[in-house]
This record gives structure tokens, C-alpha cells and sequence, in this order.
């Protein structure tokens, strides 16, 4: 059964559950209704329904989303105004629907924050693909001449790496795209399909097959000439030039150079926001070090006077899980989380089993655990007697490439009984082996772990993984960090993060005016080095 639980999902059975479970709380009875009158107000209503999902093929899961419907005038399902409402409902379920699942968030968007995204949706509807503003865009990019009079400009995101790193590239893209007034397109790999729904209303954000270097773009890499970075480097562009060209590559990863990273300095913005197109290859969170840049500091301080929810906001705001894999999602949800008084989610990421042996993170874990109170302590002296049915008071919700660990929870609290007389169940959606991020389904399953781990009360996450990074933004959550095992297990072997930010991995260390080299988490207080990563830098509320 846990071998890989979302495989088991059967979307028929459950949509039939769901629709008799409907029919049954609504009380639902034939005997007080003239049969013959409700089959006359029925029958129309269901056959506009039918059109209007047929084109969709979502006749399955309609049963679904109309008891989800109940929970409209309960919670705030456009999040305090971060999610647009003008959405077909049926095209994304989640949108509407996850707010039944989290628990409501204490951190509401800034008015300006709304504001600006509602501004951004409409340039994105006026600029994007099939407008005739983007056709003229397309032009302007082949003649490699700028045409002034265009209002639109665009970020392309390049896909690499892990899709916790690509979540947070993509968050990164986007707000750079609001500051600067810019269209932020995907380049959606095959891999990436179906795993999000359409962040923007009436307007998409994929990149178009037929875009000019689209089949170009896999293989841009550092070394690529019209990169911004090599231009510098080669002398080949600087802000006094007249004749700028209509496309740049910022190349963005963890393993850029100086020149890149020049893309920090407000100077180079200034020849940057020129540019109708920029086409981004980014594996990082690099949004930390857009607060440090003049040019944006008066936007940013209005968009996020709470430094430490900029990706809470803007990730709920962007990613929604596709019909899908919302479904693995919520059937996973229901059979084995939805009944318990606490969800205990543990994601473990071991990046080198050489340094990091199993027993070591096992007993990392389990010491966290025991001395955060996390979990009961289970008495290894005694056996579990006789089994009577009783209720599962928490479940621990264990994320990882293998089932090792959760094997041996498992059977640790099925052996034995735990100090406090608590029952506790153990699982695990999926166990891949190893990262295969070119696999479309496997990127399928690790999104919905994203967010089933974001649906658990209490996080505990592996120091230095973006894919914890997603889960504890969109849950909202300052996470149990087990901190890095490097040869020996660390004491203390957890500790609470103090911001529920992601840690941007590889900032700048340049200030650009001094031209000299500075600690970029020295200069202003609402930025500072991660708890897990020592040179990485995060967000954190100022008051923290
Ligand atoms: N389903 C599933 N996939 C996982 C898990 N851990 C890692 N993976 C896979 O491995 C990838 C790791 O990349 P990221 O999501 O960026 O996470 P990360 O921990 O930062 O790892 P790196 O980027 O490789 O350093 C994930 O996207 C998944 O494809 C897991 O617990 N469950
Ligand atoms: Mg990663």
C-alpha cells in the first residue's frame, strides 16, 4: 500500500465517493420532491454543466468541486485578494479548493501588493502569446532592433535543475517582472506539463512553440556570447551604447561569475530595463538580493512590509496544482491525513550518503523529535498487546527518495507503545529512488509532496533542500530544521527556523558602487545569513 500511494488513486471510484458523500450531507431526498418535478429542474441544469466540462474531460471530478463549493462562504478563497477572481472554477480546482485543506493564513497581502498584481495581470492579458502586442514583440526580437514605441517587454525562464529550485527561480523571475514592468513567460519543458494551472487570468504564461531560438534554448549556458555577463566581459555592451540589441541572456545559476552577477548592480539595471527581451536561466532563489537594489527598495518595502512572506504570498499566488495532480493530492489527503488531531511532516533530503549514513539521519531524526516534542517517545521494552482498534491520534507524513526511514518508524511505532498512550500512524506517498527531474510523473509526485508536506501542522525539514523551502512557504510554516550531517551528527540536530523564507544559495558579495567585495547580510536588517546555509542570505521579519 505505501509502496507508492498515489499510483493507487482511482479517479473514478473516488469521484464517486465524493459525489455520494455530497448527496448524502445535503440530504439529498427523493421521497420530498414530486419525482418527475426535480428530474425537469435537474436535468437542464446538469446538461449545461456537461457542456460546459466537456471540453475539459472533468466530468469525474464536477462532484468534487461542488462540495468543495460549501466551504466559499466560510474561508477567504482568494486569499485577501492575492488570487484574481475572473477563473473558470473547473480549470483549477486547487485554486479554490486548497483553502479547505491549509489552514487559513495570518499573513495577509499589502493592498499594494494586490494592486500591483492586478496591474501585472492586465499587462500580462495585453502583452502575452496570441495578443497581437506579442506578435509585434516577436518582430522586433528577429530584426534585433528595438522599436521604442512598444509598451511590452519580456522574461523568459529556462528550466533546470529540481523542481523545488525551479519553483523558486520562476517566484524570483516573477517579481522581477513586476518591478520592471515585464511579461514573465515559462519555457515549459515536456517535463513540467501538467503539473500547474495557468497563474493569469484569460492569458497564458507558456512560452509559445513556435518562439524564435525556443529549440535554441536548452543549451544555453554560461559560456553562451550573448550572454549579458560575456558581453561585459568582451566589452560588447555598456550603458552609453545607442545601438542596444532586442534580446539578452542573464544567465542566473548557482554557478555564475562575476559578470553575471552584475545583474545585482543598479547601474546595469539601467541598460537591462532597455531591453525588450531577456531570456533567464536561473536554478536559484535569487529575489533576497533584489532588496538590496535602490531601484527597487521604495516598491519592495510597500509590496512586503512583512520581509519573511514574500514567497508565501507569491507562491500561492502563482503555483497552483493542476487538476491532476490536485486529485493525488486530496485522494492522499483524505485516506490517511484528514481524520487525526496532528499532521507531522518530515522531509528528508540526504544529498551524500557518504557523509550522511542512514542511522545517522535516523537518529537525527528521532532525537529532533524526541527532544522538540514532536512525536512520543515509544517504550522499546515493552510490545504492542494484543491490537484493539484505537484511534490515530497523529500522523507523520515522511517525504524521501527511499522508504528506509519510513520503514523503520513505522515499525517502531507498531512494535511498540508509545510513553503517552498516543497512537501513531507512519507514511509515505512515494519512494522515486533517485531525482529524476526529466520525468514528467515523477516531477507529478514530487509537486503533490510539495504540498502535502504544506498541508501537515508541524514541519520538519533537511537543512540546504529548496524542495523543503516550497513546502514550509506555501504551508506558511517555520520549519524544524534538521541541520547538515558532514561526517558527524550536529548538536543541536534541529533547530527552528527563525523565518519561513527560502535561503537564496549562491548571492552576490559585491557591493557595486565600492566595487569591492562586502557581506551582503551586513547591510541591511532584513536580510541575513540562513540558519542552514552559512554564505547563503534569507529574508527575516525585521521585528525577529
Ligand atoms: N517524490 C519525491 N521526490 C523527491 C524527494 N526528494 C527529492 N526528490 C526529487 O529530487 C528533486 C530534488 O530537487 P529539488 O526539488 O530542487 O530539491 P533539493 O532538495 O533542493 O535537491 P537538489 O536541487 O538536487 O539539491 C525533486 O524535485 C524531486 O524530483 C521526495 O521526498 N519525494
Ligand atoms: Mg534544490
Amino acid at each position: 500500500m505505501f509502496s507508492d500511494g498515489f499510483l493507487q488513486c482511482s479517479n473514478r471510484k473516488q469521484s464517486r465517493r465524493v459525489f455520494n458523500l455530497q448527496m448524502k450531507r445535503d440530504g439529498f431526498s427523493m421521497s420530498r420532491f414530486p419525482k418527475l418535478a426535480v428530474l425537469f429542474i435537474a436535468l437542464p441544469v446538469l446538461f449545461i454543466l456537461l457542456l460546459i466540462c466537456r471540453d475539459e474531460r472533468l466530468y469525474p471530478i464536477i462532484a468534487a468541486g461542488f462540495k468543495h463549493d460549501s466551504y466559499r462562504l466560510n474561508g477567504d478563497k482568494l486569499l485577501g485578494g492575492l488570487l484574481a477572481p475572473n477563473f473558470r472554477k473547473a480549470s483549477c480546482l486547487s485554486r479554490y479548493q486548497s483553502i479547505s485543506y491549509r489552514k487559513s493564513s495570518p499573513h495577509k497581502p499589502s493592498s499594494y501588493l494586490v494592486s500591483k498584481l492586478r496591474d501585472y495581470e492586465k499587462l500580462h492579458k495585453s502583452c502575452g502569446p496570441g495578443t497581437e502586442a506579442y506578435k509585434r514583440s516577436i518582430k522586433q526580437l528577429m530584426s534585433g532592433q528595438i522599436d521604442s514605441s512598444s509598451k511590452c517587454k519580456y522574461v523568459v525562464w529556462v528550466a533546470f535543475c529540481g523542481l523545488g529550485n525551479r519553483i523558486l527561480s520562476i517566484t524570483s523571475a516573477f517579481l522581477y517582472a513586476v518591478l520592471t514592468n515585464r511579461v514573465l513567460l515559462i519555457n515549459e519543458e515536456p517535463d513540467m506539463s501538467g503539473l500547474f494551472c495557468e497563474p493569469f487570468p484569460d492569458a497564458s504564461w507558456i512560452l509559445p512553440m513556435d518562439f524564435p531560438f525556443k529549440n535554441q534554448l536548452y543549451s544555453f549556458e554560461q559560456d553562451y556570447p550573448h550572454s549579458y555577463g560575456n558581453m561585459l566581459k568582451n566589452n560588447t555592451i555598456n550603458s552609453s551604447m545607442e545601438l542596444l540589441p532586442s534580446h539578452l541572456y542573464l544567465y542566473l545559476s548557482h554557478d555564475y561569475d562575476h559578470h553575471d552577477k552584475l545583474f545585482f548592480c543598479d547601474q546595469d539595471q539601467i541598460v537591462l530595463r532597455k531591453i525588450p527581451w531577456l531570456i533567464m536561466k536561473s536554478n536559484v532563489y535569487f529575489l533576497p538580493s533584489l532588496f538590496l537594489m535602490s531601484s527597487f527598495e521604495e516598491d519592495l518595502d510597500k509590496l512586503f512590509p512583512d520581509k519573511e512572506t514574500v514567497f508565501h504570498h507569491l507562491g500561492r499566488y502563482l503555483f497552483h496544482p493542476s487538476n491532476e495532480v490536485w486529485k493525488l493530492i486530496t485522494t492522499y489527503y483524505k485516506h490517511y491525513l484528514a481524520e487525526v488531531e496532528e499532521r507531522i511532516g518530515i522531509q528528508i533530503r540526504v544529498f551524500d550518503n557518504e557523509t550522511s549514513p542512514f542511522q545517522y539521519v535516523m537518529d537525527q531524526i528521532l532525537t529532533c523529535a524526541r527532544k522538540e516534542k514532536l512525536l512520543p517517545e515509544v517504550d522499546m521494552d515493552k510490545s504492542v498487546s494484543a491490537q484493539y482498534p484505537k484511534k490515530i491520534s497523529k500522523a507523520v507524513l515522511i517525504t524521501s527518495l527511499i522508504p528506509d526511514y519510513f520503514e523503520e518508524m513505522k515499525s517502531m511505532y507498531l512494535k511498540h507503545p508509545t510513553l503517552n498512550g498516543e497512537v501513531i500512524a507512519v507514511y509515505q506517498p512515494s519512494h522515486e529512488e533517485e531525482q529524476q527531474s526529466e520525468n514528467n510523473l515523477h516531477n507529478k509526485k514530487a509537486w503533490a509532496e510539495m504540498n502535502l508536506l504544506s498541508l501537515t501542522d508541524v514541519l520538519v525539514t533537511s537543512a540546504w533542500s529548496t524542495f523543503g523551502y516550497v513546502a514550509q512557504g506555501l504551508g506558511g510554516k517555520r520549519p524544524w530544521i534538521l541541520y547538515k550531517i558532514n561526517g558527524t551528527i550536529p548538536d543541536p540536530v534541529c533547530g527552528r527556523g527563525m523565518s519561513m523564507e527560502p535561503c537564496f544559495h549562491a548571492p552576490p558579495v559585491y557591493d557595486c558602487k565600492a566595487k569591492s567585495e562586502v557581506d551582503t547580510a551586513t547591510i541591511v536588517p532584513h536580510l541575513r545569513h540562513c540558519e542552514d546555509i552559512s554564505w547563503g542570505i534569507k529574508l527575516f521579519n525585521i521585528s525577529q
